[in-house]
């Protein structure tokens, strides 16, 4: 049997979660067009005919000032020590860049075998692949470079094959019915977290950190109660995200409760509060308490 695990790494908007959740085959981590949108590591675990691979999705390399940022940086890069293979997902669509080179080669220089996932082949011309991987290989990426379209499926099998031929011989590291390390309540929290990154732009969604305070199955019945705290950093944050007479989060709350409901395969009864912590996102101690970042790190 084989068995491992997988650091799943690359910049920021590269596509790492929307290739994760298609390989696993559930959605384990949320996705958004916005970059940042994933803040912690989160296991997908995918169980094949003799095979367990433990994908580590992480935050995508990004820079910025803040010290959330900086703590998210850290995660991307823990990560992507002691596990067995670095799946190293590039934004085919973008090309290559220097940047994208010097990425790929600090990665590589950790010693651990590394594939490249040159993901979106969807949405580009087919002719810049052969080109890409050219300049990939001229610019000294010499491991396996692998096109494929996570939104399309397209060449997910050979890319499992790959990964599963890197993978040391043992035994499973996850019973085979688990396809997170993530809680059904921590998945609550990010569902809210993604409705308000695809429904509000700028900083705010950036500046939202949301705090499950309630997830309490109720006896006898198919129905949760989840009650959230929706941090923002600045009162007209609050207000943009309250709207017009609560407009705004009223439908951004309904758009949440859909997708609660179809993870659960519940129904949710779903209520919320925005709340203020002034620039929370470079305050270590609301951090912590907001869940971003090891005891280590802070
Ligand atoms: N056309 C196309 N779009 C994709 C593909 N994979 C991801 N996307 C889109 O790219 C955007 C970013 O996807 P994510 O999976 O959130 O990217 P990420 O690398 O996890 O981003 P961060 O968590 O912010 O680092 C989303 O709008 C996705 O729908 C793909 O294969 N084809
Ligand atoms: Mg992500």
């Amino acid at each position: 049997m084989k068995s491992g695990t997988v650091a799943v790494i690359g910049k920021a908007n590269a596509g790492k979660s929307t290739l994760v959740n298609v390989l696993v085959g559930e959605k384990v981590a949320i996705v958004s067009p916005k970059p940042q949108t994933t803040r912690d590591r989160i296991l997908g675990i995918l169980n094949e005919e003799g095979a367990q691979i433990v994908f580590a999705d992480t935050p995508g390399i990004y820079k910025s000032g803040n010290a959330l940022t900086a703590v998210m940086m850290r995660t991307a890069e823990t990560s992507a020590k002691d596990v067995d293979l670095i799946l190293f997902v590039h934004d085919g669509h973008k090309g290559v860049a220097e940047s994208d080179i010097s990425l790929m080669k600090h990665y590589l220089s950790f010693g651990i075998p590394m594939i490249v996932a040159y993901t979106k082949t969807d949405i580009m011309p087919e002719e810049q692949i052969p080109a890409d991987a050219k300049a990939l290989f001229e610019g000294g990426i010499g491991c396996d470079v692998v096109p494929v379209s996570a939104r399309r499926g397209k060449n997910l099998t050979k890319l499992k094959k790959l990964i599963v031929e890197n993978l040391p011989e043992g035994e499973p590291l996850f019973p085979d019915d688990v396809v997170s390390d993530k809680s059904a309540r921590f998945m609550i929290g990010e569902i809210m977290r993604e409705k308000i990154l695809l429904r509000y732009d700028k900083e705010i969604p950036h500046g939202v950190a949301v705090l499950v305070n309630t997830f309490k199955k109720r006896e006898d019945k198919d129905l949760y109660d989840v009650s959230l705290d929706i941090v923002c950093e600045k009162p007209n944050h609050k207000a943009i995200l309250i709207g017009k007479q609560g407009s705004a989060l009223k439908e951004t709350l309904a758009f949440a409760r859909k997708d609660m409901e179809s993870f659960l395969g519940a129904k949710v009864f779903l209520t919320a509060f925005v709340k203020v912590k002034d620039d929370w996102r470079d305050k270590l101690n609301l951090m912590r308490e907001f869940g971003y970042g090891e005891e280590k790190d802070l």
